[in-house]
């Protein structure tokens, strides 16, 4: 399968960005020189006596979709993930990580910036900001509120906080966070390979292009029968190959597991065969995509221990939102069980999804955290572990907190009680316009069209299938205020009345 044709990511710089790496190389003293002392200025590096003084790397594995329980150390009984199960048994696993949105923009917008969907105004994808008609259904009672469509520039975000610091910062795989105009380039990262406004491909399949007709940057000569995440993957180790010992930052974000649901027919066939009566997850192509990832994950590792680096490298993995429970090419995608719903919703299913961070000599190996996290606090778990301070102005701003605490001692807690949702958009037919809290073991959903409240306790009913609303008023209600508090607090936009809304006829009876 081999080609001439593929250009690698060095050949591509060589000619396309001005010989960037050349560049570096030539001026790697003053380079260096300058990167050190702007990350001693800053303090990168946490170094602690008698330790490597180097800034650490991160490489920041972002899966599309993923949902909580499809890797084989969540649980999942037909999808085989050795490698990433590796480095959750080398690092600590996330039992009750969320992101911060059921769909992919505002989550990713809260992973670069710290803060909450609701406080950017991001609260929906991209493509439903831009033309809200794509996800009409007729008669909505509400009308949701506007959702930005480009990440605003004003943000400090996670690769420009690193980059001050002297980081090589790169985005491989899907952004969906703006038009060309607010593409990776302009938010901090040195290098987009695959990057553009549209949430999916048009086919994993060779040639690359995005699902609205774009060619994806980077990925434009590929060779035949190539695979998407297979070249994402070949263009993160050649990254990582030419950093050159500069300290990096890699935000390698896979455009699987999302739809198209397409994986390398051997491994769908060997899935279809493994697929038994009885288990949970039984879709042969999905699976397929998920052990693609899992391989993609195993030759980033490799190149880290090949280079020397792991045991200087930061590894996190996360999802973006929940994974999708519906129908696709008339198969179910993939089951959040034993989560209620999916991708799209609040309950536990949309928003939960696997976490695991590897940070070597701290995180101790083998460890699971039980304590609640959200995508918004990877952005000041990032700056802390570097020692990096961020531009104040932002960090004034953010909503996450770090999660060094619970790294180093995963029983440990942190100083907050809530964590909150909110989604004020339909989504074909599976949602309407909701707000969630989750505080200890007490999950609240509010419903913005009919005020309708649901109560669970998590911690009794992970499944979401027991409405205590009922029957515990007084703590739904003291939830709701805190929600709504919190609505206020960041500026949520709520929906609007339908005026042109007609209640359904009934039923003649
Ligand atoms: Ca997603």
């Amino acid at each position: 399968m081999e080609s001439p044709k593929t250009v690698t990511f060095a050949e591509r710089h060589r000619y396309r960005n001005g010989s960037l790496l050349r560049r570096w190389g030539g001026l790697s003293v003053a380079f260096q020189l300058i990167a050190y002392l702007t990350a001693a200025l800053c303090g990168a590096g946490r170094a602690e006596a008698g330790t490597d003084e180097r800034p650490l790397n991160f490489v920041l594995f972002v899966v599309d979709d993923l949902g909580w329980s499809d890797l084989g150390c969540y649980g999942s009984d037909l999808h085989e993930t050795p490698r990433i199960d590796r480095l959750a048994r080398t690092g600590m696993r996330f039992t009750d990580a969320y992101a911060a949105a059921p769909v992919c923009s505002p989550t990713r917008a809260s992973i670069m910036t710290g803060k909450y969907p609701a406080r950017l105004h991001i609260t929906t994808w991209y493509g439903d900001a831009v033309d809200p008609e794509v996800n009409k259904e007729p008669n909505l009672k509400l009308i949701p509120p506007a959702s930005e469509h480009n990440l605003a520039h004003r943000e400090v975000t996670i690769a420009e906080a690193l980059k001050r610091a002297g980081y090589l910062t790169a985005h491989i795989g899907k952004w969906h966070l703006g038009d060309p105009a607010h593409y990776p380039q302009t938010q901090g990262f040195d290098i987009n390979i695959g990057g553009t406004f549209s949430g999916c491909p048009a086919s994993f399949f060779s040639p690359f292009f995005d699902a609205d007709g774009n060619a994806m940057p980077g990925l434009r000569t590929t060779r035949k029968g190539e695979y998407l995440t297979d070249r994402l993957t070949d263009e993160a180790v050649n990254f990582i190959g030419g950093t050159d010992g500069r300290p990096f930052f890699l935000h390698l974000a896979y455009y699987a597991v999302h739809t198209p649901i397409e994986g390398k027919p051997e491994l769908v066939e060997r899935y279809r065969k493994k697929i038994k009566p009885g288990m949970v997850h039984r879709n042969p192509a999905y699976a397929a995509m998920v052990e693609s990832v899992d391989r993609s994950v195993g030759r980033v590792l490799d190149k880290l221990d090949e280079l020397g680096i792991a045991d200087r490298t930061v590894v996190i993995l996360i999802s973006d939102n929940g994974g999708a429970h519906y129908r696709y090419r008339g198969q179910i995608i993939t089951s959040n069980r034993p989560l209620r719903a999916g991708k799209g919703t609040l309950y536990e299913g949309g928003v939960r999804v696997p976490l695991i961070v590897r940070w070597p000599g701290k995180t101790p190996a083998r460890t699971v955290c039980r304590e609640p996290v959200i995508s918004n606090d990877l952005y000041p778990t990032i700056l802390d572990i570097a020692g990096v301070r961020d531009d104040r102005s932002h960090s004034d701003g953010i909503d996450g907190l770090s999660l060094v605490p619970l790294l180093e001692d995963p029983s440990a807690r942190l100083p907050r009680d809530a964590l909150f949702w909110h989604y004020p958009h339909y989504y074909y037919g599976m949602n309407t316009p909701v707000s969630s809290i989750r505080q200890g073991r007490w999950k609240l959903l509010e419903h913005l069209e009919d005020g309708r409240l649901e109560l669970y306790d998590l911690a009794r009913d992970i499944g979401e299938t027991n409405n205590l609303a009922a029957a515990m008023p007084e703590k739904a209600e003291r939830l709701r205020q805190r929600l709504d508090a919190w609505r206020r607090k960041v500026g949520a936009r709520m929906p609007k009345p339908n005026p042109n809304w007609r209640p359904k006829r009934e039923a003649h009876p």
